[in-house]
């Protein structure tokens, strides 16, 4: 299924009325204030945030999954599912392929779909967390990390492989995060594990074309309850350093212990110049990959605020690669990935409305409620018509959940695949 845009556009006029109104009187208020609201709209506009191909299904939990219906079953309906939320939104128009899910049968025909539908080939994902049919190896006990060689090398080769379907996609950089750790105290030998994955990561890293990058995702605990190889930042951040200056850290929102200061993990990466990848979601409690500022907004809001303050003044970091890196156990996959893209976007339009030599200023002068005051004067502000005039001017949808229930998007798919399709690679 497409979305025609004449259709999208149709949708656009019958609600372009009271968009105005809203969009004048902000655009006014910002103006007065001293705010560039075409900048803003301009960097809205250009923002892009790569889809995953596993977020296009209903994800299970350990205790069981409830498939949604009409889920992409191949690669080719993934790629027309982000098709379907890039034509709404204008902001999903990269995807992440998830391999060994996603490798494509006929390489040029799959470049062209995704090219139809405007969408790039975003970060590579390698796949060493379970085991896959007639491998030779099993990585029960590890993979990059484990202690038997013959498991390590079977692991190095699959990110080779991976790096070389992706090369042939256009696709820049690889992403690896690992499950490998230990389920109880005595397990592994700490200091072995890390070398080893040291030693795959450098053999991985090696293989990298010049012009790739190498994103190290690091995680707590799960699905290991004792120990990660990859447990935090600063994990991440050495091994990243260790291979060379194409690795960089990934920070994923969801990997972290409660409470973390995570707006800090990204200014101090970006000062380094080791902030490569970053994905979205949100949590109450763990890894719970649910819906992007469905529970903190504000804690979004000010990870961007150094998100923006980095890509302004860190010339040493480049610029960063977007991902949502969320799960959908109830909702419909494709509402819940416009509704994150939405947040995503508020979030970074909000940061964007810092002034940042005012808020320099008063830190300078040690005016701590003034500091406070220009973060939530940004953060309290509607931001929501500059999003819709950004996707006006794209030709996207004044409101991309609306016009997907008025097309009845999921109908339409339910209606093309069945109800008993269900997506790979989740
Ligand atoms: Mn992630």
């Amino acid at each position: 299924m497409r979305i025609d845009k004449e259709r999208i556009q149709e949708q656009n006029r019958k609600d372009i009325k009271s968009h105005q109104e809203k969009f004048d009187f902000l655009s006014n208020t910002l103006v007065k204030g001293g705010g560039d609201v075409h900048d803003i709209i301009n960097k809205l506009a250009e923002f892009q945030v790569a889809i995953p191909s596993w977020a296009l299904g209903a994800g299970g939990t350990r205790f069981g999954r409830f498939s949604f219906q009409g889920e992409p079953s191949s690669l080719e309906q993934k790629i027309d599912d982000v098709g379907i939320i890039h034509a709404l939104t204008q902001t999903a128009g990269a995807i992440s392929l998830h391999i060994p899910w996603d490798i494509p049968q006929d390489y040029e025909a799959i470049k062209q779909l995704a090219s139809s539908h405007n969408i790039v080939f975003d970060a590579v994902n390698s796949n060493t967390f379970q085991d896959q049919k007639n491998a030779k190896e099993s990585y029960k006990f590890g993979s990059l990390s484990n202690r038997d060689k013959a498991v390590r090398n079977q692991a190095v080769q699959h990110n080779l492989d991976v790096i070389d379907i992706g090369n042939k996609l256009g696709s820049k950089s690889l992403t690896v995060w690992l499950a490998d750790g230990s389920n109880f105290p005595g397990q592994i030998n700490f200091q072995n594990a890390l070398q080893n994955t040291q030693d795959s990561l450098k053999d991985i890293y090696r293989a990298l074309p010049e012009d790739w990058k190498l994103f190290i995702e690091y995680k707590p605990y799960e699905p290991n309850f004792y120990s990660t190889v990859i447990q935090d930042w600063g994990t991440s951040f050495m091994l990243a350093n260790e291979c060379g200056e194409n690795a960089y850290t990934l920070v994923d929102l969801g990997h972290h212990l409660p409470n973390s200061n995570i707006e800090q993990i990204v200014a101090t990466l970006m000062l380094k110049g080791k902030l490569g990848g970053f994905h979205f979601n949100d949590s109450k409690y763990g890894d719970d990959d649910v819906t992007v500022g469905s529970i903190k907004p504000y804690a979004l809001f000010l990870t961007f605020n150094e998100l923006v303050y980095g890509m302004n003044n860190n010339p040493q970091n480049p610029y960063p690669a977007w991902m949502i890196d969320a799960s959908h156990n109830i909702k419909d996959p494709l509402e819940d990935l416009i509704q994150s893209l939405e947040a995503v976007q508020e979030a970074y339009a909000k940061a964007l409305l810092i002034d940042q030599e005012q808020l320099r200023n008063a830190q300078l002068e040690n005016d701590v409620v003034q500091c406070q005051e220009i973060l939530q004067n940004a953060y309290r502000t509607d931001v929501r018509p500059l999003l819709q005039e950004a996707r006006l001017i794209s030709g996207g949808a004044l409101s991309p959940l609306n016009a997907y229930r008025l097309f009845k998007v999921r109908e339409n798919l339910i209606n093309k695949r069945g109800k008993n399709s269900i997506a790979t690679g989740l």
